[in-house]
């Protein structure tokens, strides 16, 4: 279970940092080196604490002070991955542990070699702790070592300042504490960090730290440990005493990562998805996907999950529905009470979303497509400068992409049929039901006696300012469904849902059998796009079509219809969703990385195994790729719960509809997948192999299953075979 590269490439050197990335859904550091390079983009998150200065245009993810920086100089030579006289070399995340390791051997210019290790780790339950350690261990003969670290504040967000330094102290010669503010959000921040060896301290230009320097015997070791702490005014009122208190106490890197450890083994023996695969890939990308799962997403409701979790400055940390429908699942069936604190965070933000929609001229709540601390509308006005037109791209999601609304909706109905939590749905439900219908009330517009909806753009973003996005409407429908089904607001309200539900238009199959897109998608023509969908992921398309040109034909960015496929199975018939699958996927690109994933449930639902199977190993391959930039900015979050969702959507071919149904549709190359699935209060386990499926339970109580269209009751052990 590693996350290794074991070679040291400058160009790469971002990729790791995201990759392996530590942290615990409260905080993330980036896996940069302890030495500074000059492409190296350090990060280090704390969920929520955002900032909008003069000059950024919105809310971002405040990139906080470097802690990680460590010079070494070994009898006055700088160590550097750079230097010529590097072996064995090995760097590496231990997915099982949550520990980042480096190790190597450098031979300094006068010719004596050293063995050097450096390890970190981010404790899982003491959330505002993470622990470094430096091990150098003389190999040739005596040597005299000098260290220097501390917290860095000379950092930025792409240039952008957004702390201002109130404070520095050292306590006990051990212990440096910062305090910090953000400019304009005025959230406080303590970070303090406790050495094992106390030195010269040094606090200029934004920076604190101690020189140590100690003689080593050959044969020995030297250790140096950082254990470092961060507040902020969103837990404590204050921030620098509670850094301050938690740095005094004396602890080492070794307890801290044996009780990291222990939290890990926890997770894994819980939710880990094991996969008997001809393709060792699979498992790894399963467990990188767990993995980061579980390191992005917070368990405080006040907060949610950034499309790039805490592991880089992408997308500003800002929330999509990306939340809701890709990630907000592996919680709902590996952890309930996450998915409920995901959605309180949308429930305590219903003000945004109920004046964004009063703006706009709409009743109820009009979620902002992306969203941060305060939950007003954060979407940027304007995307980088096409360089074939020269004109800055206006992004138009924030105006139109309203189906984030139903899907925040759907997530609430998800949450209530996977756990029957009623005092949930009466405590937050309801309300966030509420208010999503309503807004669907005001938006559908009556044209010849039937209701639709106008002006959208759906989940493909390649397609923009459409009227009646299948996906929108239909999800639209569930979301008034649902309202009505649970009896939110006055009978008043129930005949105007009833209402909407008799005539909201919902895009059924043509002539040739295909559900249309939307009102025009149908009509635009059609081009070749091999080339394109070879280099998925790259935007290509954008180069050599302006985007209203790549508006007006049959290109689709990423599933559209094909989610609509995925999240409401039941509505469309077998034969209907092959054949628009085959027409629809033909026309995709797959530039977003939410796609790929999502056509391999698609398709193994309707046993083309081997095609979701193909498309799935993409899916996998969004983050764990050989190119060097691809997850610069952070990780791909939503593509990450989406290998989640194919293996257990797809591929154990789980579908919900009150009760469970299993319809296993293994790839040829699994001999076996096992994982855990929590479904109505009971936590089930469930094994398959090509034809086999053994559930078991602890309680007695019976479950129904359906079976490849049989039903079954589930009490401790059920045991099924395709013979
Ligand atoms: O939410 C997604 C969207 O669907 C495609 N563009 C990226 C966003 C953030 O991941």
């Amino acid at each position: 279970m590693k996350i290794e590269f074991n070679q040291f490439d400058e160009e790469m050197i971002n990729k790791e940092a995201t990759l392996m990335t530590t942290g615990n859904g409260y905080l993330g550091v980036r896996a940069v080196h302890e030495e500074k390079y000059r492409n190296q983009d350090q990060g280090f998150f704390v969920r929520g604490i955002f900032d909008q200065t003069v000059g950024t245009e919105t809310a971002e993810l405040v990139n906080l002070p470097d802690i990680t920086e460590l010079e070494l100089r070994i009898n006055g030579e700088i160590f550097s991955l750079n230097s010529p006289q590097i072996t064995d070399y090995q760097r590496f995340l231990d997915l099982s542990t949550g520990e980042l390791v480096r190790s190597l051997k450098w031979q300094t210019e006068q010719g004596d070699w050293f063995k050097i290790t450096n390890k970190r780790i981010v404790s899982q339950k003491k959330k505002e702790q993470i622990a470094f350690q430096l091990i150098v261990e003389p190999l040739s003969r005596d040597c005299t070592l000098s260290v220097k670290a501390g917290i860095d504040g000379q950092v930025s967000n792409g240039g952008n300042q957004h702390l201002i330094e109130r404070d520095l102290r050292v306590y006990d010669e051990c212990v440096l504490v910062a305090d910090y503010e953000t400019i304009e959000s005025h959230l406080s921040l303590g970070l303090a960090m406790r050495l094992n060896k106390s030195g010269a301290i040094s606090a200029k230009n934004r920076k604190i730290q101690t020189s140590i320097q100690e003689a080593c015997q050959r044969k020995d070791a030297f250790v140096f440990e950082k254990v470092v702490y961060v507040y902020s005014s969103l837990e404590t009122d204050d921030p620098f005493k509670a850094a301050k208190k938690a740095a005094q106490q004396e602890i080492t890197y070794e307890e801290i990562a044996a009780a990291a450890k222990e939290s890990w083994a926890e997770f894994w023996l819980a939710h880990r998805v094991v996969i008997d695969s001809e393709n060792a890939f699979d498992q790894l990308a399963l467990d990188f996907s767990c993995y980061h799962l579980q390191i992005m997403t917070p368990d405080d409701p006040q907060f949610s999950v950034a499309a790039k979790g805490l592991t880089g400055e992408g997308y500003k940390g800002h929330v999509f529905w990306d939340t809701e429908i890709f990630i907000l699942p592996f919680f709902l069936h590996n952890k309930p009470a996450i998915a409920k604190s995901l959605l309180k965070y949308r429930y305590f933000r219903l003000a945004g979303a109920k004046e964004k929609a009063r703006q706009n001229d709409y009743q109820g709540a009009l979620f902002p497509w992306e969203s941060a601390l305060t939950g007003y509308e954060e979407t940027p006005k304007y995307a980088a400068i096409n360089i074939r037109t020269g004109k800055r791209q206006i992004i138009s999601s924030a105006a139109a992409e309203h189906h984030i609304v139903a899907d925040i909706a759907y997530a609430v109905m998800d949450l209530y049929q996977a756990t029957a939590d009623q005092e949930f749905m009466d405590q937050y439900g309801k309300e966030l039901l509420k208010e999503t219908a309503l807004f669907w009330l005001s938006r559908g517009v009556e044209v010849n006696g039937r209701i639709e909806i106008h002006d959208v753009i759906g989940p493909d973003e390649y397609t923009e300012h459409v009227d009646n996005n299948a996906y929108t409407n239909y999800l639209a429908a569930h979301n008034v469904r649902s309202a009505l089904e649970q009896q939110v607001g006055d009978p008043k309200l129930h005949q105007q849902f009833e209402y909407f539900l008799e005539h909201l238009y919902l895009p059924n199959i043509n002539a040739e059998g295909l559900i249309p897109q939307d009102d025009t998608f149908l009509s635009k023509p059609v081009i070749d796009l091999s080339t394109y969908k070879e280099q998925a992921g790259n935007q290509l398309i954008l180069s050599d079509y302006s985007r209203q040109e790549v508006i007006d034909q049959q290109i689709l960015k990423q599933a559209d219809l094909v989610m609509l496929f995925y999240l409401q199975p039941y509505v469309f018939d077998f034969a209907t969703i092959k054949q628009n699958l085959y027409y629809y996927e033909d026309r995709t690109i797959h530039d977003s990385s939410l796609s790929k994933a999502i056509h391999a449930i698609v398709a193994a639902r309707i046993h083309e195994a081997e095609w979701a199977y193909e498309m799935f190993q993409a899916a996998c391959k969004i983050d764990l790729n050989d190119l060097p930039h691809t997850s610069d900015e952070g990780i791909h979050g939503a593509a990450l719960g989406a290998v989640w969702l194919a293996a257990i959507f797809g591929f154990a071919g789980i579908t919900k509809n009150k009760v469970l149904e299993i319809n296993p549709q293994l790839p040829k190359a699994w001999k076996r997948m096992s994982f855990q699935f929590h479904w109505k209060g009971e936590n089930m386990a469930i094994d398959l192999t090509q034809d086999t499926l053994v559930l078991t339970k602890k309680t007695k109580k019976k479950l129904p299953i359906v079976i490849e269209g049989a039903t079954y009751s589930l009490e401790e052990k059920l045991e099924w075979s395709r013979k």
